[in-house]
């Protein structure tokens, strides 16, 4: 079965406009290229270098595919210059996000103008303070602008610095349509296709009701023109064996992860909703690079639990009690357990050897990027719960089987001996 895993077909009009604007020699097209890694527009200390806007299709990770615009400065002058102006003006009406790039650590008229231009479209954006190695903005402008709701962020293009803070603020701005374009289970299934959903009716589940996860599978499922059959565990075989045909996939509460895997045929493709909600709700393949620092746990080693809601602990929680258990197991006891619910995610996670976040029902798809990216820019391995759990049980090579690249990057990280690299959350673009 080939199960589609990138999003590398993306057309062109489905990805996130990101326009950079400012002034000529501002360093916009620098900017451009540091973002992407590569020299795609041309820089030069001449102003008005750009003359024509340049658009660069780009997997902007963890954004996802995005289209980078880059434009002729705002203040060119002349005749020529006036029509350059109007084409990056014209540019402004089509992005989803802007740059708005200053050089000299200060908002002169054009950028504010430009700022007000932007606030008109209701385009969300970031100014970015470029050339810092010469000039850095006044503390006081950059509070000004905090107060304001405006995102800043402070870079030099030319050497590469303060381009992950960047990307974060351009994660928490970036608007949602441009990153949900994710499915839960609506790519890996057709028409006609059967899911069986393996649910278990425990003390933990709510009374009356199934929990946002699973309806929300069952909803994607129906939208695909499938069928999903919904059983406790202790009816698959059964459901199994009378099926004329083997399901698409099986997909599972993760605490049952490890009796579904041994009564599915591995023939059959089998996954969990944490898992499925991983990639709806943020990087999965990040969370399996996560995953794999698990095996990596040392005793002294401190484990923060994210929690995104702050519900009432069960006895046997799941985040307070059942995975710091597993996780002692795996580490040979001696692990610190740190939880954070609700909004409470620290800025600083260096203390932390590894982060397990809860599969996020409440928080956006946004919300989740952003802290992963932190995760990411810290060195932080970063997992969930259904991925924990999986590997704990030691089924989760079993349910990422649909899922190539994130069980690439899963076995890849759980190989190394050594300490956890840094992921590189521009490195594994590609155009
Ligand atoms: N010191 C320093 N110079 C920079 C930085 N970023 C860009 N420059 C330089 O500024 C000059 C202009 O850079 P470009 O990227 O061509 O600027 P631009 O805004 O695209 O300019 P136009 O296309 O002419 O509008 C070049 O000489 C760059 O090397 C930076 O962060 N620090
Ligand atoms: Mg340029």
């Amino acid at each position: 079965m080939n199960f589609p895993d990138s999003l590398q077909d993306t057309p062109k009009s489905l990805r996130l406009h990101i326009g950079l604007f400012g002034r000529r020699n501002s360093g916009k097209s620098t900017l451009m290229n540091a973002l992407i890694g590569q020299a795609i527009s041309i820089v030069s200390a001449h102003p008005g270098t750009t003359t024509d806007p340049v658009e660069k299709a780009f997997e902007l990770a963890p954004l996802g595919p995005v289209v980078f615009i880059d434009t002729a400065g705002l203040d060119d002058v002349g005749e020529l210059g006036a029509l350059r102006v109007e084409r990056t003006r014209a540019v402004l009406d089509r992005v989803d996000l802007a740059l708005v790039v200053a050089d000299d650590g200060q908002l002169g008229d054009l950028e504010r103008e430009l700022i007000a231009a932007l606030r008109a479209r209701r385009a969300p954006f970031v100014v970015v303070f470029n050339k810092a190695d010469l000039r850095e903005p006044a503390r006081a402008l950059l509070q000004d602008l905090a107060a304001d709701g405006v995102e800043a962020a402070v870079v030099s293009a030319t050497r590469g610095e303060g381009i992950a803070a960047l990307k974060e603020a351009m994660i928490r701005e970036a608007p949602e349509s441009g990153l949900d374009d994710a499915r839960l289970i609506g790519d890996l299934i057709g028409p006609g296709d059967v899911v069986v959903l393996v649910v278990p009716i425990d003390l933990g589940a709510p009374k009356g009701r199934l929990i946002l996860p699973q309806v929300q599978t069952l909803r994607d499922i129906l939208d695909s023109d499938a069928a999903g059959l919904t059983v406790k565990e202790s009816e698959l075989p059964a459901m199994l064996a009378r099926l004329a045909a083997p399901p698409r996939l099986v997909v599972c509460d993760s605490q049952v992860v490890l009796k579904v895997a041994a009564d599915t045929p591995r023939e059959i493709p089998l996954t969990t909703f944490s898992i499925l909600m991983a990639r709806f709700k943020g990087d999965a393949i990040g969370f399996a690079e996560g995953a794999g620092a698990i095996s990596l746990l040392k005793p002294g080693d401190r484990v923060l639990i994210a929690e995104a809601c702050s519900h009432h602990p069960l006895a046997d929680d799941i985040g307070r009690i059942k995975i710091p258990r597993w996780l002692r197991q795996f580490a040979g006891g001696g692990l610190e357990f740190e939880v954070k619910s609700g909004r409470d995610f620290p800025e600083d996670l260096a203390p932390y050897a590894l982060i397990v976040q809860c599969g996020g029902c409440t928080v956006t798809r946004r919300q989740m990027l952003a802290r992963q990216y932190r995760a990411a820019r810290q060195g932080v391995p970063m997992t969930n719960y259904g991925m924990a759990i999986s590997v704990a049980q030691g089924v989760l090579d079993r349910s990422l089987q649909c899922f190539p690249a994130a069980l690439d990057a899963y076995r890849r990280a759980r190989g190394k001996s050594t300490g956890i690299p840094a992921r590189n959350p521009g490195a594994e673009a590609t155009a």
